[in-house]
Formats: C-alpha cells, structure tokens, sequence
C-alpha cells in the first residue's frame, strides 16, 4: 500500500518549549534549510507544541509566543513556506490520532529504555507527566502520519527515531501489510551535537535554567560575545590535530561550534589557531557567530513584528500538511478496522 512513487518526504520538529538554541539551529534548522534547497524531497517543518507541553505546563501566551518565534526562526534561517510546509503540530490533529494507535503498538518496556525518558522524568518518575512518557510515540505518529523517509535530528533523537523503526515495523508486521516505510534518520548536520557553554559534557538546551550555558538565536551580538567570552574551557592552547581534542570537552565544543558555522571541518579551524591560547579564539569565534547569527536574529525580530502574518503561514502549512496526513489516517483505520460510516 506505500506507494514506491513517493518522492522521499522529509518531516522534522522543534518543540516551542522555550527560544531557539544555536543548537538546534546547527543540529536540526540547517541541515533541514539544505534538504529543501536540494530540490530531491518533499519538505515539512512543525512547531511540535503538543511536545511542548510534556515536561512543564508553558503558559499560553508563552506557548503562543514561542511557537511564533520558532517559526520565524526557521523563516529567518532560510526555511521558504512556499516551498516547505510550516505548520505547528496541533493545527493537524492527525498526529495525535496516529500517536493513540501507536500507543497501542508500542510497549511499555521499549518506552522505559528511552533515555531521553529517564534524562528528563530523573528520579521522580512517579510525577512526570504520561505525556513525556508517551513523548516518542507522538513523535513517531508526527513521522508516519506522512509516510516520511528522512529525518534531519540532533544527534539525541537518535534513539527517538529507531523506536520509530520498530513501531513502524510492528504495525506492518502485526497487521501483514508494508504500510508505513522504515524511515532513516539523517544527523549529518555540521554540529549534530552542540554542548552546554558551561559544561561540555552536556547538551546545549532551550530548557536549560541558566541562560549563559546556551547561545540564543534571539541573542544580540553583545550577548553572543560575552557568553563565547565566559564559556568554560581549559589552560592549555589549542591543539594542532583533532586527536588533542581528546578528554577536553569544552575545547572540542568550541571547536566544533566554529567548523560548524564556518562550514569547514574541525582539522581546518585547528589548521589556522593551533597553539592560540583560548582568550584569542574565543575572540574569532564570537566575530564568526555574531557574523552569522546577527541577520538571523534581524530577521526573526522582523518577522515577529506581524504575528498575523506568521499565523497566516502556519495556517497554510498546515492545511497543505493535513492533504498529506488525512489520507494515512483513513488508510491507518482501514488496515485495523476502524468502522467509519
Ligand atoms: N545541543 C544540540 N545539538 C544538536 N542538535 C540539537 N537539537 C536540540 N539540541 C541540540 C536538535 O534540535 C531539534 C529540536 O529539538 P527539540 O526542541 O524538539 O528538543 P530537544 O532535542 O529536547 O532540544 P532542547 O533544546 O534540549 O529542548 P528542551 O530543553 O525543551 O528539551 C532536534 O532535532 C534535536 O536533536
């Protein structure tokens, strides 16, 4: 029943849980900017709000605002509506019909493993919110309810995503049909992993509480400087080869956030600062960052200038989105037997 004709569909989502990080920006907006361009995929791109509202109840006029700037981050940075679809996730209320199926085809164990899971819900899972649990079969609903093959993610989604093979693979298997295709996760972004400011062993986050650990894509250039400037790093000079990088985090993030925003390779940046002591490239790295991420921001704050018209894009994204998704639910209650009249 998928049709082998499909030209490969592409889906990814940001949660609108809080601003965007240069995070998402390299792990997720650019590589998805660049499918689009590519011209080979159908492209779609969601404000996953249902998401947002797993971990902490975010306050409507927070989670209204957010998602706008989400979307006007995504626009900003390149992601054309005319050519992607840009929706935020409960305008298409098939996602969430698809996840309820899906929660009867995953189990519970398989939930229980993901570590994004126990990351978040830490030892008080007894009061995490069922949502957060059940965070993985949404995000599987919001792949296959467009029969989606690729997935630009962050390198933490990674397990997300093979979940989303095995659910995908039990219904076809439980109900002896090939209906929703094996989809390819594709973290080939530049910075696949961006790592907390303060502390290199963990992953840069929008949810993080403290700010100075993460780089905004709202951040003005002074902020941008000034957080580059106090990120934590070591005594010793920069190395002239990758392997140097080995056992210092933070000194291979700040590396890594360069090659990915000079879109060269790590061995390039320490080509040309190996041996410069951290006060200096810190210096280069905010002049790069600032170069790059200013205009983003320009633009973003003039796109948030007129809320209705990024409401009008969504609306559209979403109604274009729902031709695609509609029809996969139909086909879904059909395989199993859901009696429509
Ligand atoms: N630090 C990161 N490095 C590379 N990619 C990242 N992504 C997130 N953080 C990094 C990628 O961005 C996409 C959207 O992520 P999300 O907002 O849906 O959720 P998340 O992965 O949980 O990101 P955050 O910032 O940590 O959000 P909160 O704090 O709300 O949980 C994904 O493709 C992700 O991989």
């Amino acid at each position: 029943m998928a049709d082998p004709t499909f030209t490969p569909r592409v889906f990814s989502g940001i949660q609108p849980s809080g601003g965007l990080t240069l995070g998402n920006y390299l792990g997720m907006i650019k590589p998805a900017v660049g499918m689009q361009n590519s011209g080979d995929f159908e492209t779609l791109y969601c404000m996953v709000d249902l998401h947002a509202i797993t971990a902490r109840l975010v306050p409507p006029s927070e989670l209204i605002h957010n998602t706008r700037e989400v979307a006007a981050g995504f626009i900003a940075s390149g992601i054309d509506p005319a050519k992607s679809m840009l929706f935020n996730q409960s305008q298409v209320p098939e996602h969430a019909q698809l996840a309820w199926i899906f929660n009867c085809v995953a189990r519970m164990g398989w939930m229980g493993r993901m570590t994004q899971w126990k990351d978040k819900a830490g030892k008080n899972a007894e009061a995490a919110s069922l949502g957060l649990f059940a965070y993985p079969t949404l995000m599987a609903a919001d792949i296959l309810i467009y029969h989606a093959t690729h997935v630009p993610v962050g390198e933490d989604q990674k397990q997300h995503l093979e979940l989303t093979r095995d659910i995908a693979a039990k219904f076809n298997h439980d109900y002896g049909i090939e209906f929703f295709p094996l989809t390819e996760p594709v973290i080939g972004g530049a910075a696949p992993r961006v790592m907390n400011l303060q502390d290199g062993s963990k992953k840069m986050s929008k949810s993080d509480p403290s700010d100075k650990t993460r780089i905004n894509m709202t951040d003005d250039a002074d902020t941008i400087a000034k957080k580059i400037r106090k990120a934590k790093t070591d005594p010793d000079p920069l190395p002239d080869a990758v392997a140097g990088l080995e056992g210092r985090p933070d000194a291979r993030n700040l590396v890594n956030i360069y090659a990915a925003l000079a879109e060269t390779t790590q061995q390039a940046v320490l080509d040309e600062h190996a041996g410069a002591l951290f006060g200096h490239f810190k210096m280069a790295l905010a002049d790069l960052a600032v170069s790059k991420l200013a205009p983003i921001a320009g633009e973003m704050q003039r796109l948030m200038a007129d809320p209705a018209e990024i409401d009008r894009i969504l609306g559209d994204g979403a109604q274009r989105a729902r031709a695609l998704s509609a029809p996969i639910l139909d086909q879904t209650y059909d395989i199993i037997g859901m009696l429509r009249s």
